[in-house]
């Protein structure tokens, strides 16, 4: 189900994870691709352009989730926004505080309608509920026998008789009553289009039973015909959801991700088969993950729930308390700095140390020379900055644009953390209890690596 979107979004976001960025120009054209895979779904057109708007406005406006690479993100918005479209929430059903709980199906021909209301009983019995089925499509010769099949299969007894729809069902209804049964569902006569007949039928039989649930049954592989005769239906109907049958051979999913957006009604039952197993209630998130790909959702989840990458954070202090902590774990620490929060963060972990230092603030476009500085230096003059002489100072100004003072400045302050660091370790009492705490931090964040890469 679902195949070619799917295959066509997994087309677009593969070339998008692995960029460590997203120009404007990757997002425009991720966004089109987006665009021709929903449309070439059959999405309904107003549909893909809301999707599409909204997408762009979350990736472009965005504080981007610290923890997200910008694929990753990519892929969050477009899986909350498929999910959106999809409905939300599953519905919960409800029962009536007065039984029977009513549900009526309408539909049109072949929409599987009969086959579902033997699978919603089913469904309802291992609920927990005693339901009826009331056979009211008088239409087709063979409906109730097929009804009363279907029924037999769910162990449900079905109630008919050879008079007209509307007191059937009003008999059914009596029936079921009298029977003590807590849900009856209404199995309705379907026509090849949606007609002034076929309508005033199923609204005359609506005001006799009056219906908790009224549920249009659409067929899937009808595309955007289906969401129309959604719209038909509920103008005359009042539907309280959709229940959309034979996606198990809807290579598309257009109707799917349309019919919540246009009606306004969500799907609450979603058939995947001819069997009676093949049916449960409509989940928009399990739809989305397999829209997109449950590899691309499970490592997303993962990584949102390692939000600012503690470990690390605490490996770089033990690096720090044993005086290994070079230039080039503070480019990488600053480099992280966007995803870890500031490095006051950092800082703040220290145990023992000064409030003053702990709340210093860390400012993102201070940041941007002292990268740029950094980034000029030799590995070499990274690990061992004792080495940066005049004529490497004025190198490395030369190649960050800054000036020999601000090299200085940055070489200094690093000198001044370095010692400070070192200080600490030797105060009485706290090296040792740091390099404990250290040493776990570092194996916890070993273990987690290991973890990671199984
Ligand atoms: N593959 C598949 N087939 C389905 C599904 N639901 C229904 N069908 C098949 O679709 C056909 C029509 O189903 P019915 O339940 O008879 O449809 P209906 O809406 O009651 O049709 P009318 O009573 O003639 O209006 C049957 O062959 C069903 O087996 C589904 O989810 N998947
Ligand atoms: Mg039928």
């Amino acid at each position: 189900m679902f195949e070619s979107l799917s295959d066509r979004f997994d087309a677009v976001l593969t070339r998008l994870r692995g960029k460590g960025r997203l120009s404007e120009a990757d997002v425009d054209e991720a966004l089109r691709e987006i665009r021709l895979a929903l449309l070439s779904a059959d999405v309904n057109l107003r549909v893909v352009r809301d999707f599409v708007t909204r997408v762009r406005e979350q990736l472009v406006g965005a504080d981007l989730a610290a923890s997200l690479t910008p694929g990753q993100q990519v892929v969050k918005v477009v899986h909350e926004e498929l999910r959106r479209i999809l409905g939300g929430e599953t519905l919960r059903v409800t029962f009536a505080p007065r039984p029977p709980t009513v549900v009526l199906l309408a539909g049109l021909q072949g929409a599987g309608k009969t086959t579902t209301a033997g699978k919603l009983a089913a469904w309802f019995r291992r609920q927990g509920r005693q339901p009826l089925l009331v056979g009211a499509d008088l239409q087709r010769p063979a409906a109730v026998e097929q009804l009363r099949i279907l029924g037999a299969e769910a162990g449900v007894p079905v109630w008919s008789e050879p008079t007209d729809p509307v007191s059937v069902a009003a008999r059914g209804l009596e029936e079921a009553r009298r029977l003590g049964k807590d849900v009856l569902i209404v199995d309705t006569a379907g026509r090849l289009s949606v007609d002034e007949e076929l309508m005033g039928e199923v609204r005359r039989i609506s005001e006799v039973v009056e219906p908790h649930y009224t549920f249009l049954v659409i067929d899937a592989m009808t595309g955007q015909d289906a969401v129309a005769t959604a719209e038909a239906f509920h103008k005359a109907l009042e539907l309280d959801g959709v229940i959309i049958t034979k996606i198990d051979g809807d290579a598309r999913g257009g109707a799917a991700l349309s019919v919540k957006e246009v009606v306004g009604r969500p799907i609450v039952f979603a058939s995947t088969g001819e069997k009676q197993a093949d049916f449960d209630l409509f989940h928009p998130d399990r739809m989305a993950d397999r829209i997109l790909g449950m590899g691309d959702v499970l490592s997303l989840i993962e990584k949102a729930e390692a939000v600012v990458d503690q470990a690390e954070a605490e490996r770089a202090v033990a690096r720090l308390q044993e005086g290994s902590f070079t230039l080039e774990d503070f480019l990488e620490q600053m480099q992280q700095l966007k995803k870890m929060g500031p490095l006051s963060g950092l800082v703040g972990m220290i145990p023992g140390l000064p409030k003053e230092v702990r709340n210093a603030e860390v400012d993102d476009d201070a940041m941007k020379p002292i990268e740029a500085i950094i980034h000029s230096m030799t590995p070499e003059e990274r690990r061992n900055p004792a080495i940066i002489n005049g004529s490497r100072r004025s190198r490395i100004a030369a190649g960050s644009g800054t000036t020999t003072t601000e090299v200085n400045s940055l070489l200094e302050r690093f000198k001044q953390m370095q010692s400070m660091m070192k200080g600490m370790a030797n105060l009485p009492g706290m090296g040792r209890r740091m390099s404990k705490s250290a040493t776990k931090a570092a194996r916890r964040s070993n273990n987690k690596k290991k973890k990671r890469g199984r």
